[in-house]
C-alpha cells in the first residue's frame, strides 16, 4: 500500500505549497531486499514541489529519516575511487585555506558514512567529529580509528558537541544536507556549533544541473531538497549567516559546493553573485521552468521505454549495470520490469543476492558481467563512467552497447 503523510507548507519558509509534479507510487531507494521481504515493502507517492517564496525544490511526502538511514544502509561512499580522490581535495582544500592559521583546530562532520573525508583529517592529527545514524558504515570508519557518533545531527546534538568538545571551526558535509527535513534545526544547529570565525562546507546535487540534463533520477526519497544558491541563501539567511562562494563540481552528475560564514564575518566572493544571477537566466526561480521540468521528464520516461522495449523486441538481451539510488526512480517511474532487464551488476556486498527496490530486478556481482555480457548494458551510474568504463573495456570490445539517459536517452 501506497503510503501519504503530506506536507502542505514548505519545510524551510512555512508558506503554501503544491506539488506540480507526481513520480508514482516509489520504493525506498536504498530498500534492496529479500523475496520474504515483499509483503511488508514500503512505498510512497513521490510528489515534488517548487516554493516560490524561498525558491527551494522540495519533496512533500516521503519515509521518516529512521526507515531509510540505519544499521542496513545499503551505501558505502567507499565503492568509488574517484569519489575517494574527490574527497582528499575537498578535505585538504578545508585544511590549506581555512584551518592552517588556525591552533588546534575543531572538523565535524555531518554523514560522514564510512569515513571517506574524515579520514583525512584524522590522518593529519585533526581534532575530528563524525556524526552518522546509520551504524552499519560508521561501524567502517570506527574500525579505522575515526572519531563518529551513531546519531542524526540536530540542534540538540549540536548543542550537546559544543558542551563536550567546544565550538567547532569548520563543519563539512557531503550529499547529506539535502537529505534532512527538519534542515532548519540543522541550521539552526550549525549556528550554535560554529565558531564566530569559523567556516561552513557542503556540497550536493546542484538543481541548476538536473534542470538542464533533466536527471530527474536526483529525485528519490533521500533526497528532501535539491538546492539552489537561491535556495541555501534564504536557507541561512533566516540565521543570520551569508554564502560567502560557490564552487561548482563535476561530481554526482554536477554538484555545488557552499561555503557559509556568519553574517559580516568573512568577504562575499564575486562569484556568489555571478552565479545567483546564472540561475535567474536559467529560470530557476520561476515556477514555469518547474513546469517545463516536468514536460521533460515525461519526455525522457517514453524514450527511455520505448529504446528499451525496441530492443526487446529484437530478442536482445539488456542489463542494468550499476544499482544507484538513482536507478530506483528511473526503474519505478518509467515502468522497467525484469521483462526488459535480466539483472543490474553492482560492486557493493550487501546489495549482491538481493532485490532491486519495487521492480524486484536482481542484484548481481559485476565480477559476473564479464562471464554473460548481455547485448546491451543500461548505464544507471552514469555519474561513474570514467571508472566504469576503464574497467569495462573489454564489453565494448565484445561487440556489447551501452545505453545511457544522460544527458539524453541513446545507445553509446
Ligand atoms: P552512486 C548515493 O547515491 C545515495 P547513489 C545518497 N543519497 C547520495 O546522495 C549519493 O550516494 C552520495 C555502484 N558502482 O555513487 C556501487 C558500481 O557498481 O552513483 C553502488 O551500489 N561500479 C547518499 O546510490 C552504486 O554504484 C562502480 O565502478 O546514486 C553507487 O552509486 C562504481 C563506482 C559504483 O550513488
Ligand atoms: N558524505 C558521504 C555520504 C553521503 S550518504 C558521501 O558524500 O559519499 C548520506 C549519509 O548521511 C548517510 O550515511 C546517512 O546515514 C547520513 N545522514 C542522514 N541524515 C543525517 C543526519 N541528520 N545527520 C547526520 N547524518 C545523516
Ligand atoms: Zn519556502
Amino acid at each position: 500500500m501506497t503510503k501519504k503523510n503530506k506536507i502542505t507548507n514548505c519545510w524551510v519558509c512555512k508558506n503554501n505549497i503544491n506539488a506540480f509534479m507526481s513520480f508514482g507510487p516509489m520504493p525506498i531507494a536504498n530498500g534492496f531486499l529479500t523475496q520474504e521481504q515483499f509483503k511488508n515493502e514500503y512505498f510512497f507517492e513521490m510528489e515534488v514541489a517548487f516554493c516560490d517564496h524561498c525558491k527551494m525544490f522540495q519533496l512533500v511526502n516521503q519515509p521518516k529519516p529512521e526507515q531509510m538511514f540505519n544499521e542496513n544502509y545499503a551505501f558505502f561512499s567507499g565503492t568509488s575511487k574517484l569519489m575517494g580522490l574527490h574527497f582528499k581535495e575537498f578535505a585538504n582544500h578545508v585544511i590549506n585555506d581555512y584551518l592552517n592559521v588556525v591552533k588546534n583546530p575543531f572538523v565535524v562532520e555531518i554523514g560522514s558514512n564510512d569515513g571517506i573525508m574524515l579520514k583525512h583529517f584524522a590522518q593529519q592529527g585533526i581534532r575530528h567529529l563524525g556524526i552518522e545514524p546509520s551504524a552499519n558504515v560508521a561501524k567502517v570508519a570506527m574500525d579505522q580509528g575515526i572519531n563518529t557518533i551513531v546519531e542524526f545531527f540536530d540542534k540538540s546534538l549540536a548543542e550537546k558537541i559544543v558542551s563536550e568538545h567546544g565550538q567547532a571551526d569548520a563543519y563539512v558535509a557531503a550529499n547529506v544536507m539535502c537529505h534532512i527535513p527538519y534542515i532548519n534545526s540543522i541550521v539552526e544547529g550549525i549556528k550554535v556549533l560554529l565558531k564566530q570565525d569559523g567556516i561552513i562546507m557542503f556540497e550536493d546535487p546542484y538543481f541548476g544541473n538536473v534542470m538542464q540534463k533533466t536527471t530527474y533520477d536526483q529525485i528519490y526519497d533521500e533526497h528532501t531538497f535539491l538546492f539552489t544558491v537561491h535556495s541555501i541563501q534564504y536557507l541561512f539567511n533566516q540565521f543570520d549567516m551569508e554564502v560567502i562562494d560557490v564552487e561548482p563540481q563535476k561530481s554526482h552528475g554536477g554538484s555545488m559546493r557552499y561555503v557559509i560564514a556568519h553574517k559580516g564575518a568573512k568577504p562575499v566572493q564575486a562569484d556568489v553573485y555571478k552565479q545567483l544571477e546564472h540561475e535567474r537566466e536559467l529560470g530557476l526561480t520561476e515556477s514555469a521552468t518547474y513546469e517545463k521540468f516536468r514536460v521533460n521528464c515525461e519526455q525522457y520516461r517514453t524514450n527511455l521505454l520505448g529504446l528499451l522495449n525496441d530492443i526487446k523486441s529484437k530478442g536482445k538481451s539488456i542489463s542494468g549495470y550499476a544499482a544507484t539510488s538513482k536507478s530506483t526512480t528511473i526503474i519505478n517511474y518509467c515502468g522497467i520490469t525484469t521483462d526488459h532487464l535480466d539483472c543490474i551488476y553492482d560492486t557493493t556486498p550487501i546489495k549482491q543476492g538481493k532485490l532491486s527496490p519495487g521492480a524486484h530486478i536482481p542484484i548481481v556481482d559485476y565480477a559476473k558481467f564479464k562471464d554473460n555480457y548481455p547485448d546491451y548494458a543500461l548505464l544507471f551510474g552514469y555519474n561513474h563512467e570514467k571508472e566504469i568504463m576503464a574497467k569495462e573495456q573489454n564489453f565494448i570490445q565484445q561487440g556489447g552497447m551501452w545505453i545511457t539517459y544522460v544527458p539524453e536517452v541513446k545507445i553509446i
